[in-house]
């Protein structure tokens, strides 16, 4: 019997090129994951942001805090450093609206090995800017004192949200840094972290990190939106080198695509981000232009619906982390990890959980 074998080469070239790049796919895929895989990923990444994984980061602790609270920021900081800094020894900035006293700086110049850096503010980071109407913010304050919302009637407070929002940054103790971790007196950290939080910032690509999540106290920033929504109007230039909305978080501020805010916010008492964030030219112009309206002294505009706003919008998704393995506390309210491999390095319970705004 004779069997005709033919080679059509124009139908096989199409069925060898498949089957040519499925073996070549396959190839790579195993030398990926089976050769030398963090070698290549890490070669690959630094490649791509000119970054070797292993450099240093030029990151500090920044911490605003008065005299008075020198017990509860050595607490904050003894903490810091059981459970990350001994290993890492980030420096410390430390900043006030007053002069340090000799106390305060005897008293936590040695929490550390790290180098601990004290500075004063100026009247521009701290104080009434000239467009306000000082009688105006004062009886804003007043009326606001009835509606029981923390804080309401103090001017204090009104300038330290305002140089949390716009002015820390641009400290000039901070010049020297990238990323910054924000810390309170009187707050706890609870779990040990064995990794170089900054180096995973910088690492990742992520420019903004939390821990806590909240709502805000609407009479607080009852004109915040509609001035966002200006800015947004006024300003389609910038709007426009923003990511696509999709892209951005700007579904957890808004629940109706940009008509209302939804008060949600990270709480900015934890904060860990990168300094450059803060320092371009589009935050400082949407910094501005919330400063101008007023807000921040006719209301009492916080500093975590400000950054929160902003940073849902001007970042991508992947570019924000939740620190989940950091158990943190600020006044009652915990974050204490769900993971059970993360607990046993803790020293809270996941359950735990306390929520009581009533009691301030
Ligand atoms: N130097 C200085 N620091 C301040 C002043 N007011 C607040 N701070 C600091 O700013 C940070 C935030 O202030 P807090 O009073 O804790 O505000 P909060 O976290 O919204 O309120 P609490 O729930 O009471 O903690 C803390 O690190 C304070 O130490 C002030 O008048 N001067
Ligand atoms: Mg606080």
């Amino acid at each position: 019997m004779f069997i005709k074998t033919s080679f059509n080469p124009r139908r096989s070239t199409p069925i060898l090129l498949f089957l040519f790049s499925v073996v070549l796919i396959l190839i790579l895929l195993s030398f990926y994951f089976f050769a030398v895989p963090s070698g290549i990923v890490d070669v690959w990444n630094e490649y791509k942001t000119g970054i070797n994984p292993d450099d240093p980061v030029n990151a500090c602790f920044v911490i605003l805090v008065r005299n008075s609270e020198l017990e509860g920021i050595k607490s904050s900081i003894e903490q810091m450093e059981k459970t990350f800094n001994n290993k890492y020894n980030y420096p410390y900035v430390f900043l006030n609206d007053d002069d340090f006293t000799p106390e305060f700086i005897e008293g936590t110049k040695n929490l550390s090995k790290a180098e601990m850096v004290y500075g004063k503010l100026d009247e521009q980071m701290w104080g009434y800017p000239s467009f306000i109407d000082q009688s105006v913010a004062a009886e804003s304050r007043q009326k606001m004192a009835e509606s029981k919302v923390p804080y309401a009637d103090s001017e204090s407070y009104r300038h330290m949200c305002r140089f949390q929002s716009g002015f820390f940054f641009r400290h000039p103790l901070l010049d020297k840094y990238e990323y910054y971790w924000r810390v309170e007196p009187n707050v706890d950290f609870l779990c040990e972290i064995d990794y170089d939080v900054f180096k995973f910032m910088r690492n990742n690509g992520k420019k903004y990190a939390f821990t806590l999540t909240f709502t805000e106290f609407v009479a607080t920033i009852p004109s915040l939106w509609d001035t966002v929504k200006d800015f947004r109007r006024d300003h389609p230039e910038i709007v426009k080198r923003f990511p696509p909305k999709e892209k951005s978080l700007w579904k957890f501020i808004t629940d109706d695509d940009g008509e209302t805010y939804n008060t949600c916010h990270f709480w900015t008492n934890f904060e860990i981000g990168s300094l450059d964030l803060w320092r371009s030219n589009e935050y400082l112009q949407f910094f501005n232009y919330l400063d101008e309206s007023g807000g921040f002294y006719y209301e009492r505009w916080g500093d975590a619906p400000v950054h929160s706003i902003a940073a849902a919008m001007m970042l991508r998704k992947e570019e924000f982390h939740f620190f989940h393995d950091m158990g943190y506390r600020h006044t009652s309210v915990l974050h204490c990890p769900a993971d059970e491999s993360v607990l046993q390095k803790c020293s809270c319970k996941y359950d735990s959980f306390v929520w009581d705004y009533n009691s301030k």
